[in-house]
């Protein structure tokens, strides 16, 4: 089943012709409209014009998450605001938030392409789909729901949280498709054996999970737990948000909408392409975007493109799993943290630099996180008031700051890795 089947299995000749004129049509908007681009561009002496072929696209300099944070809030925008009629955000690596913007036709295309992506794990309109995906500045929840109402499903606007409700709901509404994170899909199925409700009391048929890393291990789990067919789907915020690729339901891969997007991999050492095949960090640029284009975005995730056609009849290349990154952000219970972030947040409470480390447990389907933090005296744990009252401000604050529950522990001077040993400060010991 297809969206938008004269798009999703056009032939590569056509779909590289429009992929280069979309692409020069976004580099005029963006050398005319946003000087950070202009700047840019004319530092490296390449003009709009001077890229003529898709390969021309090495030649233009890539962007960074940093270059969106120093931006902010709208720097990087194309269109004047009252042509924007949608603002998202997401958490950036010192807490300045990357702010992305849409214009109506901007939502016109993401509804579509999130269409493309629920029609590709089999929803259609005769579907009850339950989005438990947070509404708000993350772009999950109204991605999703837009794209099913598209389709002319029967959206339920579950958000996230209050998973009790959540199964309550699924089992009376008749839910047949859910939409979350994989984690909070666990913890659905945990929250349903407590209940004492099995899974022959659903209606479920498809689950699309998406916004976070997870394995083939869990997507047997939650296919047995759920009896449903449980399909990865990727996006982020700086490019879309939910919509740059979904997988169909051969399950061999994420089909990227490559009339929407350019993707490169590269070795995020030598800033070179990989090898055809081969392992990299995805480089993404927007061919239709309007209020916020992004030109060879750096999303520092790490994946390869997969060889061949599918099984499906889409022509578009597809994108494995995306296999880590190449910095440290964690996303912890849906919620994408930077271990800069939780410093900058314990120099600002404590002053100084203080040197931490975040450890992440998943208990049952739930991550767990402590915090350790050095101190700066001996630590003297169960006798020190003044230190137990400390890591209590501190669990406070960064709860408060990263929205996620998280545990304080104060630990001796000089016990956590030096700082300059960055792999030191997330110790994940999830199976993703
Ligand atoms: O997570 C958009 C999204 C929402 C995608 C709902 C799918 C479903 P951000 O909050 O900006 O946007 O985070 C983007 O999340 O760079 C990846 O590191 C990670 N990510 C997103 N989808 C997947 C996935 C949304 N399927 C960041 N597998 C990205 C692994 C994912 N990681």
């Amino acid at each position: 089943m297809y969206w938008e089947p004269d798009k999703e299995c056009l032939n590569r000749d056509e779909l590289e012709q429009l992929q280069i004129e979309r692409l020069q049509s976004t580099l005029n908007r963006v050398y005319a409209h946003v000087p950070f681009y202009r700047k840019k561009f004319d530092a490296m002496g390449v003009l709009p014009e001077d890229v003529g072929s898709l390969p021309d696209l090495a030649r233009l300099p890539f962007t960074t998450k940093d270059d969106v944070r120093g931006n902010y809030p709208y720097g990087l925008f194309a269109v004047p605001l009252r042509d924007v009629v949608r603002i998202h955000a997401s958490s950036g690596a010192t807490g300045t938030a990357a702010v992305v913007g849409y214009t109506r036709n901007d939502i016109k295309t993401w509804s579509n392409l999130a269409a493309r992506v629920l029609t590709a794990a089999g929803v259609t309109k005769d579907d009850v789909v339950q989005i438990s995906f947070g509404y708000g500045l993350f772009t999950g929840g109204l991605g999703l729901h837009y794209g099913a109402e598209r389709i002319g499903a029967s959206v339920i606007p579950a958000s996230s949280g209050n998973t009790a409700r959540q199964v309550k709901i699924m089992k009376d509404f008749k839910t047949t498709a859910l939409v979350c994170t994989p984690s909070y899909a666990l913890l659905v199925v945990e929250t349903m054996r407590k209940m004492g409700i099995p899974v022959s009391a659903l209606s479920l048929r498809h689950g699309l999970f998406g916004a976070e890393p997870w394995s083939e291990e869990i997507r047997k789990e939650l296919q047995d737990a759920l009896g449903i067919t449980a399909t990865d789907n990727y996006g982020l915020s700086e490019i879309l948000g939910p919509g740059v690729s979904g997988e169909c339901l051969e399950r061999d891969g994420l089909h990227i909408s490559e009339d929407h997007f350019l993707v490169e991999v590269i070795d995020p050492d030598t800033l070179r392409p990989v090898a055809p095949g081969q392992k990299g960090e995805l480089v993404i640029t927007t061919l239709t975007k309007e209020a916020f284009p992004m030109i060879r975005y750096r999303t520092r995730d790490l994946a390869c493109l997969l060889e061949g056609q599918c099984r499906c009849g889409r022509t578009g290349r597809r994108m494995c799993r995306v296999k880590g990154r190449t910095d440290e952000m964690v996303i912890i219970k849906g919620v994408k943290v930077y271990p800069s972030q939780v410093e900058s947040l314990l120099s600002e409470i404590g002053g100084g630099e203080p040197r931490c480390q975040i450890v992440i447990d998943r208990k049952g389907a739930v991550d767990e996180v402590t915090v350790l933090v050095e101190a700066d005296e001996p630590t003297s744990r169960g006798k020190d008031r003044r230190q137990g009252g400390m890591e209590e401000a501190l669990r406070k604050r960064l709860t408060n700051e990263l929205g996620i529950s998280v545990d304080v522990k104060l630990v001796e001077k000089n016990s956590l890795p030096r700082s300059g040993d960055k792999a030191g400060r997330v110790v994940d010991n999830r199976r993703l």
